[in-house]
């Protein structure tokens, strides 16, 4: 039996994904209202092929509860913050789980972290707790790396499908370990140890996060002289050497905009590349902001209650709204005006800003702008509606004439 330990966003898939495909899994969380939606049979979040997995989990008889469980095997997916001011990785729930287990796992359990972290963090910050606690690492206690690699907005095919990495102090655990992963991963499963497995998670989403920042600071060297970045990125990418991502109101997400901070964090003087980035993808909201004013201003808007912003989730159809570009754009312009920004988002029911409209026709009525923060397909079916609007599309997806982009 795996007990799986935070059943969040990466947590719950997996925990489903592995249940589904035979293995007995009891999935734990602190959160007795999350425990209590699950045991009442739903999901706490909309994904793709999501509820389908759960039902058939369910099915194979998976149960979720509070309290952390007897087995030799545990899966740790909890929420690894950064401190804003070190940069730095915060382990404190990681090692808050660790110490959970502890008290309760037999001799000899091995505890998979899939958590992201900065490279080293196992060796500074998990390692000490359990050696403190009397266990011989290797002997009655092994560690396991495996970082999770699925993109939200598909997660479920990105489960079955992507290649995995699985860092253990021992080539034989490693291969245990890969042996459940390998019950529903169709992709290779690289074994490898365990502070590579660290590197290569934060890697990759760096290489994201920089590409991300070209991007951006394309589309304003080309604003600057009124060239289309768009045109120029499509055709530079038609290069077989040259993949440049798209530029956008910023970068959003508990990853992307988080984990490349990791490394600027502990290695200052080294990672000048991956701070200016970051530093880039951070000021693109007020980039944006002032991109509006100066819309604004061309067509005689003056009131800025008259100005709508479309999608406050960090990115397209998906419900989640972490670090979202429009929440920072909001943050910044509640800072020099008084009356906020009118916004509206298909996917959230619930408020999360003041001025959130919640039906779409009535956010249209009260505005003269709409800025096109978030691609949701829901926009794409509605150009009709956005006709004779100013619009500023900052995905350049929308097909109408005159529309503004960043
Ligand atoms: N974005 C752009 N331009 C682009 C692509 C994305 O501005 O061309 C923005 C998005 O709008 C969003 C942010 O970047 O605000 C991040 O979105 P994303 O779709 O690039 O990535 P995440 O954060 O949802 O998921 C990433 C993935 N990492 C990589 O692709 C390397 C995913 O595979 C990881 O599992 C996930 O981080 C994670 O949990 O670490």
């Amino acid at each position: 039996m795996i007990n799986v330990i935070g059943l969040g966003y990466i947590g719950l898939p997996t925990a489903l994904m592995m249940a589904s495909h035979g293995v007995e899994i009891v999935g734990t969380d602190y959160n007795k209202n999350l425990v209590k939606t699950l045991q009442g049979g739903h999901t706490t979040f909309k994904e793709d092929g999501l509820d389908e997995l759960f039902q058939n989990a369910l099915k194979a008889g998976i149960k979720f509860t509070t309290e952390y469980q007897n087995t030799d095997t545990y899966i740790v997916s909890v929420p690894t913050p950064y401190d804003k001011f070190s940069k730095k990785v915060d382990a404190c729930y990681v090692v808050a789980a660790i110490k959970e287990i502890m008290k309760v796992c037999p001799k000899g359990a091995t505890v998979v972290i899939e958590s992201t972290v900065s490279p080293g963090t196992i060796d500074k910050f998990v390692r000490p707790v359990i050696e403190e606690n009397g266990f011989v690492i290797g002997e009655d206690f092994h560690l396991v790396h495996a970082p999770e690699r699925i993109i939200p907005g598909n997660m479920v095919y990105e489960l079955l499908h992507n290649n995995r990495t699985i860092g253990a102090d021992s080539k034989e655990i490693g291969e245990k370990i890969k042996r459940y992963y390998a019950s529903f991963c169709q992709g290779e499963i690289v074994v490898t140890d365990i502070r590579s497995a660290e590197m290569t998670k934060v890697v990759e989403n760096t290489f994201r996060a920089v590409n991300i920042a070209f991007a951006n600071e394309l589309s304003r060297i080309c604003r600057h002289d009124n060239m289309d970045v768009y045109e120029i990125i499509r055709i530079c990418n038609m290069h077989p050497r040259v993949n440049i991502l798209q530029p956008g109101p910023g970068v959003g997400g508990h990853c992307i905009s988080v984990d490349p901070w990791f490394l600027v964090g502990d290695y200052p003087q080294l990672a000048k590349v991956i701070d200016e980035s970051m530093k880039t993808n951070d000021s693109q909201p007020t980039f944006v902001l002032n991109r509006i004013y100066e819309i604004m201003k061309e067509n005689g808007i003056t009131d800025n209650r008259r100005v709508g912003l479309y999608g406050l989730t960090y990115k397209e159809n998906v419900d989640d709204y972490r670090e979202s570009p429009s929440l920072q754009m909001i943050e910044a312009q509640e800072r020099h005006l008084a009356r906020p920004l009118k916004s509206y988002d298909p996917f959230l029911e619930q408020d999360i800003v003041v001025n959130q409209i919640h039906d779409f026709n009535e956010f249209l009525d009260g505005v003269d702008m709409v800025v096109i923060m978030v691609k949701h397909d829901h926009i794409k079916r509605n150009w009709d509606k956005l006709k004779g609007k100013v619009i500023l599309d900052c995905h350049n997806i929308c097909p109408l004439e005159g529309v503004y982009h960043i």
